[in-house]
């Protein structure tokens, strides 16, 4: 099987960015797909790469919560991360630097924060790249896509829904996760026990700012890390 991934910029600013795995028969076809996402652009790049695959059974179960506003949102999305054993303070911290950029210089990462559960540092390499989850994708995308917007989700779903599922699969204990995207105000966290829980809205409308927190175990982060960037999955069902 073969990765093939997409990234998109103009100006210089990051446009869009997609992920396929695909037999090589079908390499073509995903690249003529891939091209048509960005509306516009005046750069991009496509990456293929051969890759051993193995299989995910099951994606994360979804669940969506709806607030009248962010703080009771957070709120509850704090109680329900302290059912996995992180501290309310660290993730008081943690959604500040998202909300305000948690790039040294202030921007948005390009990837996520890498975080030891129990102290709360910042564990990654590079502050401004961050954590990647990449390689991972639906053995039957048109199928998910087609029963997940049937059911009122998103297609900012189908691919966030992946990225969770294979960074639990991973061995990230919890993941917290909003959009940068100003207009998208739902997000989500997940974990083993908790599933996939969407939460809205998680960031306040026009908010240029987020992002995605891995909470691991310090111990595990280099057999994680390998695991998110380096390993191959398609997952099977929802
Ligand atoms: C959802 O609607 O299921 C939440 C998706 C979060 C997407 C984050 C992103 O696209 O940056």
């Amino acid at each position: 099987m073969f990765s093939i991934r997409m990234r998109s910029s103009l100006h210089g600013k990051h446009v869009s960015g997609a992920e396929r795995i695909c037999k090589g028969e079908d390499i073509g076809e995903m690249v003529r797909e891939l091209l048509t996402r960005p509306k516009e652009y005046d750069h991009i790049s496509l990456k293929i790469e051969r890759v051993e695959v193995k299989e995910i059974e099951k994606a994360l179960p979804i669940k969506t919560y709806t607030f009248e506003r962010v703080e009771e949102a957070r709120e509850f999305a704090i109680d329900m991360l302290e059912r996995e054993g992180i501290k309310a303070s660290i993730l008081k911290k943690l959604f500040r630097e998202l909300d305000t950029g948690a790039s040294p210089e202030g921007g948005n990462m390009r990837g996520a924060m890498i975080v030891d559960m129990e102290s709360g540092n910042r564990l990654e390499p590079d502050k401004r790249r961050g954590i990647r989850t990449v390689k991972v994708d639906w053995a039957s995308r048109k199928f998910i896509t087609d029963q997940l917007l049937e059911k009122g989700y998103t297609p900012r779903t189908v691919d966030a829904l992946a990225i969770a599922t294979k960074n639990i699969h991973c061995g990230v204990v919890a993941e917290v996760c909003w959009s940068d995207d100003p207009d998208y105000t739902t997000g989500y966290i997940a974990s083993e026990s908790l599933g996939y829980i969407r939460i809205s809205p998680f960031k306040r409308k026009g908010s240029p700012y987020g992002g995605r927190i891995y909470f691991v175990k310090r111990g595990e982060k280099d057999r994680v890390i390998t695991c998110l960037e380096k390993e191959a999955f398609l997952i099977k069902s929802l």
